[in-house]
């Protein structure tokens, strides 16, 4: 039976995987955990175990694993890509160092880990369409460089170790339950709030920049399903290629306007979020991933949309 200890599961995909995972292992195998209590999320700290860690204390976590007899570790604490530029030091700590300390322990202790890489592990010199899987990564960002440093250590800690450890890299996540934490492709999930709120939205990533998406329910899938795949069929282990779509603001705006046909979209770019827009891939291939384990996006761009508009709307009264 799986002990889960999940780690920043108060951040926008940890808020959503806790409840999911909770409902698929049982609620005491599922030990959520952050950095601090945050207001809003009462409801899932209630719902299960729950732990004050801070990864980058290595002790610490080594104490809740031994604790709760944990033996695997969902680790989703990290400072994502538009924070990073601004705190690269704090980036490097988090995503590096933490990593490294929930590495360590799930040597010591025999936990898997599972630790999600990003599109942003790729950079302008990556090809951009239909981006292999094993390709050119040379990011330009703090972000980016902790997450392919951070594949490359997941690799080595089964290579050396025998960790089992997994991970895809996402692109960028649209949901509706807790907003996201400070990236770049945070506007997609903006846009649908100013839409329900006031018809229209100011785009800070410009009119041609295409960029992965995928919707939330596809992501839970994602980590799930690599998490329980076959070992014996995982050539790749730690950065799987995986998407559900790839739009830019222009095709957004007309998904939503099939639904509220009044919505406007202008633009003022964010040079800093341009910039890093601009470094990561277009479009990406993951074939490897269906191949390895079946992946499979449920959801497609007017899918998603009609859901997060459903959805919001109950949520925003
Ligand atoms: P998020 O920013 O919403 O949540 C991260 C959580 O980690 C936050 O609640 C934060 O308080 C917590 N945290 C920060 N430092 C911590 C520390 N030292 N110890 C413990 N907790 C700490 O991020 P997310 O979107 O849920 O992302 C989770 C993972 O998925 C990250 O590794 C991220 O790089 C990756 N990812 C996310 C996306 C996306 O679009 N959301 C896309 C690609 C990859
Ligand atoms: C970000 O924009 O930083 C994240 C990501 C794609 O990693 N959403």
């Amino acid at each position: 039976m799986r002990k889960i200890l999940v780690t920043g599961a108060l951040g926008q995909i940890g808020s959503e995987l806790t409840t999911e995972l909770r409902r698929v292992y049982g609620e005491n195998n599922v030990i959520a955990s952050g950095r601090r209590i945050k207001e809003g999320h009462e409801k899932l700290i209630e719902s299960g175990p729950f732990e004050i860690v801070d990864i980058t204390k290595g002790k610490d976590v080594s104490e809740i694993v031994k604790k709760h007899n944990v033996n695997t570790i969902i680790n989703l604490a990290a400072i994502l890509s538009a924070v990073g530029e601004k705190y690269p030091e704090q980036c490097w700590d988090i995503n590096m160092n933490g990593l490294y300390n929930i590495l360590e322990v799930a040597r010591e202790e025999n936990c898997m880990v599972y630790t999600p890489s990003s599109i942003a592990a790729f950079g302008p010199t990556t090809p951009p369409d239909n981006t292999p899987q094993d390709t050119i990564q040379r990011p330009t960002t703090m972000y980016g460089v902790t997450k392919v440093a951070g594949e490359l250590l997941c690799d080595y800690y089964f290579k050396r170790f025998g960790v089992d450890t997994r991970g895809v890299r996402f692109p960028g996540l649209i949901s509706y339950e807790t907003l996201p934490g400070g990236g770049t492709t945070d506007y997609a999930v903006h846009i649908y709030y100013d839409a329900l709120k006031n018809k229209k939205y100011t785009s800070f990533i410009g009119k041609d920049t295409k960029m992965d998406m995928m919707y939330m329910p596809d992501a839970l899938d994602a980590i799930v399903d690599l998490m329980e795949a076959d070992p014996a069929k995982l050539i790749h282990r730690n950065a799987f290629n995986v998407t559900a779509m790839s739009f830019d603001p222009e095709m957004l705006a007309a998904s939503i306007k099939k639904v509220i046909p009044e919505f406007e979209l202008d633009y003022e770019v964010d040079p800093v979020r341009q910039a890093i827009a601009d470094t990561w891939p277009n479009s990406l291939d993951d074939s490897a991933a269906r191949e390895e384990w079946g992946w499979n996006p449920k959801y497609d761009l007017d899918a998603m949309t009609k859901d997060m508009l459903d959805k919001l709307k109950i949520k925003l009264g």
